[in-house]
């Protein structure tokens, strides 16, 4: 296939070149109207001393009307393309001045420029500020910035610190410089919750939450978790704030989760937002997370940013890493690492196993938009994790402040990050490099071999083939482990062993009995482990085992085996399992958490994955039955003490947002399931009923639903809530996920007639969407509805927003895991979306990689 087969050029990492001039001040002028904003930029660039190739002047721009442009004040004619321009222009130093017309209210991308709800916002990540002005938009271009904002708006906010307003216009200025990508602007009708910080060498810094009226009292643990976090990077990483003021603002419409812009975060609200009525301790600690990890950023990102798009992950794979640091430090740290665990298995490992695999630093690209990926921010985060634990904490301390000091001001790549860390510690890094620039999931497969007083562990590794990477090299692996003896004693605590070659064995002497293996503790490396076990085993271990992430994990094996001997042979549930699973969730000892994590099935998807791996082609409705006969029988086996437990677990005291509180929360909401299943829905109607908060709300819903219970309560909290967009995003997704594999499709087609669901907003659309696309049965129902569905509406949204259409292509990734018929229905509808005129490099790069 050429090239530009599929959605313009590729842009490839080995051709980066520097721009031939550098910026040395850049000031811009915004006359803000809805449909005709006057952008006034005025820049002074000089030749770039670094330019390896002949200078040519050409400027990044998109969908821009040029009025005029200048140099050193005289009117020129630059040569205008659909991309940007080019000029001639002065041997030394110029001055380049443009006033160009852009039209937010027009721009439903939400890239650049945009009005949301009467707000005016912008997004210019990675490549959005070339819908503002002429510029060259690119990471390693950094300059100073002034803004002057003029609206008749009462808040006129922008990076950097305010220097002068007055009637009509604010102006900011940004003393660091920075790359186009951070530039941010919001203006409107906002009120702000203040607060303030003051940094550790004593610099008072103001703060505020900026929301639309009626959202105010939503701000508050926002604040909170941004105080916490800058309290935390001072000590845990040394850094300051170092601006007079951060601003945070939260928008309806915004297609991520929030954009870390120079002293002006941008959020989707769902990202900011919460109060204990209207968010659940899931949503609270997602919050907590993401204000950490935009305010992290002002460091690993904005302070040190990227030399080319193609570095992605040296920023967000290590912000990635601070922000799950600082979650595990605030709330339980192995309750984090188990979640990281589900989730980077449930989206990296899928992406890494299908078409759209790609190296944590990708070698090209058509859309650069379409590398926001779990393999870029969660495996480009493992990654680092690996990094920490082979060189020990001291070490990784060491290397972070030579970052911090020799990098700070500057473009970087991949090469200086890990060259900081071999001049820190002495260590050659160059076969750890792979793990950058080789995708796929390492399969590490473990053999053991006890001589009566010798124990030996054998690990192989195999790298498998991935699109583009036929061929794979060995890659270092850091594998915890520990041992424990038949008694359950732990006789050897966690030891790192480094498998660095395709085979190799470590020895263990001096073991009175041949031990039991606790493997890949604390999910040490982001592999695949294959190891012959068995169901004795993997109970001895969830009974045992000193490492929470393996204990848990030896409960979720065995609840695999035993529903895939369920759904594969007909078999009745495994009663060594269920005999674990009620030792477990009476154990007073154990964190709720825990206990709910160690209770929750296996996913359809990873069932689904887990045939495909076995040879076999999952079938999606009998995986969806297997479940339900599951939950059944857990129900039943823990019958008698389902009351016991939920009232044990029930919060009475004041709603806290913490972990001990949701921990109880989210273990009473899992009883309370199963209680539905025998009590035809009286205690969950009963929670429902009674509900302070939106956890309990929610979870005593879903009860109801995933019995066919509830019609009366889904009604009622419509009503309650229609006023809430971020609560009815809830609503319309519940009823989504719930539905039956037979009526997922009707139930999200019958949603999307409602007045109130719009494809503007990419919240609303992901809570149907992006459900219909979760509910695995559901959309890979035999009648190809689900299919047909999602594709009649990626069809509508493409024009409108390429970013998310591109973003939920990725639901078909996993298409030849399936039946014929079933791939055949994938390939029409992605085919009917692939030959669509007009369609956007973002969706026919997804599509195209998909079908390859
Ligand atoms: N850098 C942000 C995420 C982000 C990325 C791209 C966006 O538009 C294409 C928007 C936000 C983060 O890591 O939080
Ligand atoms: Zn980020």
């Amino acid at each position: 296939m050429k090239d530009t087969d599929t959605g313009g050029p590729t842009i490839y990492l080995k051709d980066y070149q520097p721009f031939g001039f550098v910026v040395r001040d850049v000031s811009l002028r915004f006359v803000l109207h809805p449909t005709a904003t006057r952008v006034h930029s005025r820049i002074t660039f000089a030749p770039n001393p670094d330019a390896t190739a002949p200078r040519d002047f050409f400027l990044d721009g998109e969908d821009l009307k040029l009025i005029e442009a200048r140099i050193d004040g005289t009117p020129v004619t630059p040569e205008v393309t659909a991309e940007g321009l080019r000029c001639d222009v002065p041997e030394g130093e110029f001055v380049w001045e443009t006033e160009v017309e852009i039209a937010p209210d027009e721009n439903t991308a939400l890239e650049g420029l945009y009005m949301s709800n009467g707000m005016y916002s912008t997004q210019c990540e990675a490549q959005g500020f070339r819908k503002i002005t002429y510029y060259p938009d690119r990471p390693d271009v950094m300059s100073v910035f002034t803004v002057r904002i003029e609206s008749d708006l009462p808040v006129l906010l922008s990076n950097g610190n305010k220097v002068a307003t007055g009637e009509g216009f604010a102006e900011w200025h940004d003393p660091w410089p920075k790359p186009a990508y951070l530039f941010a602007l919001v203006a409107g009708e906002l009120l702000n919750l203040p607060g303030s910080f003051t940094t550790r060498s004593g610099k008072e810094v103001e703060l505020n939450v900026w929301v639309r009226k009626g959202d105010e009292d939503k701000c508050d643990f926002a604040m909170e978790a941004l105080k916490k976090s800058m309290k935390w990077d001072e000590d845990v990483y040394g850094r300051e704030y170092d601006l007079d003021i951060f601003n945070i603002v939260a928008v309806d419409d915004f297609n991520m989760g929030a954009m870390e812009n120079k002293g002006l975060n941008i959020f989707n609200s769902s990202a900011v937002l919460a109060s204990p009525e209207t968010a659940t301790d899931g949503n609270f600690e997602r919050i907590e997370a993401i204000i950490a990890h935009e305010y992290f950023h002002n460091w690993t990102g904005n302070r040190i940013t990227c030399r080319d798009w193609f570095q992605l992950c040296l920023k967000e794979g290590l912000t990635v890493f601070r922000d799950s640091q600082f979650t595990a430090d605030m709330r339980s740290a192995p309750v984090k690492r188990i979640g990281d665990a589900l989730d980077l298995r449930g989206r990296q490992f899928r992406e890494d196993g299908g078409p759209l695999a790609h190296p944590v630093r990708p070698e090209s690209f058509k859309e650069i938009n379409n590398f926001y990926t779990a393999t870029v921010y969660e495996k480009g985060a493992e990654v680092i994790g690996m990094l920490k634990r082979l060189v020990g904490d001291e070490a990784y301390a060491k290397a972070l402040d030579l970052y911090f000091d020799r990098h700070d001001g500057q473009a970087c790549t991949i090469e200086d990050w890990l060259k900081v860390f071999e001049d820190a510690t002495g260590r050659d890094l160059s076969q750890f490099k792979l793990w950058y620039s080789q995708a796929g999931t390492p399969k590490v497969t473990m053999s053991e071999d006890w001589d009566g007083a010798t124990y030996t562990v054998t690990l192989k590794q195999q790298v498998p083939p991935t699109p583009g990477q036929p061929e794979k090299a060995p890659q270092v692996i850091p594998f915890a482990l520990g041992l424990l003896d038949p008694s359950g004693k732990e006789v050897q605590p966690t030891t790192l062993l480094e498998l660095t070659e395709a085979e190799q064995s470590f020895t263990f002497k001096g073991l009175k009995n041949r031990p039991i293996p606790s493997p890949l503790r604390g999910f040490s490396a982001p592999v695949i482990l294959d190891r012959e076990t068995t169901n004795e085993e993997r109970a001895f271990l969830l009974a045992h085992d000193t490492d929470p992430f393996a204990r848990w994990e030896a409960g979720r094996q065995l609840a695999k085996s035993a529903l895939i001997a369920m759904i594969d042979g007909g078999q009745a549930p495994d009663a060594a399992y269920l005999d674990a699973l009620r030792q477990l969730v009476k154990d007073e000892t154990l964190d709720p958490a825990f206990r709910a994590l160690t209770m929750a099935l296996p996913s359809e998807d990873d069932l689904a994955q887990t045939f495909a791996d076995m040879g076999r082609t999952p079938d999606p409705q009998a995986i969806w039955d297997g479940r339900e006969a599951m939950r059944g029988a857990v129900a039943e086996v823990l019958k008698d003490d389902l009351t016991l437990l939920y009232a044990a677990n029930t919060v009475t005291e004041p709603f806290r947002p913490d972990a001990e509180q949701g921990g109880k929360r989210s273990f009473a909401n899992v009883i309370l399931s199963l209680m539905t299943r025998q009590d035809n829905g009286d205690a969950a109607r009963a929670q429902y009923a009674a509900a302070d908060n939106m956890t309990q709300q929610l979870g005593a819903l879903s009860a109801l639903l995933a019995n066919d219970l509830g019609s009366l309560e889904l009604g009622a909290f419509a009503d309650q809530w229609q006023g809430e967009r971020l609560v009815m995003d809830k609503w319309f997704a519940i009823q989504v996920s719930h539905a039956r594999p037979d009526q997922a499709a009707q139930v999200a087609s019958d949603l999307t007639e409602r007045p109130d669901f719009t494809m503007k907003n990419p919240n609303r659309f992901r809570a149907v969407m992006g459900a219909l696309a979760m509910n695995q049965a559901g959309f890979h129902h035999a009648s190809g509805a689900g299919y047909k569905l999602l594709a009649d509406w990626l069809i509508k949204l493409d024009p409108l927003n390429p970013q998310t259409t591109a973003r939920m292509c990725s639901a078909f990734q996993t298409w030849r895991r399936y039946d014929a018929d079933r791939q055949g229905m994938i390939r029409e509808e992605l085919e009917r979306i692939a030959a669509l005129p007009g369609l956007s490099r973002d969706t026919s790069e997804m599509v195209g990689r998909i079908l390859e």
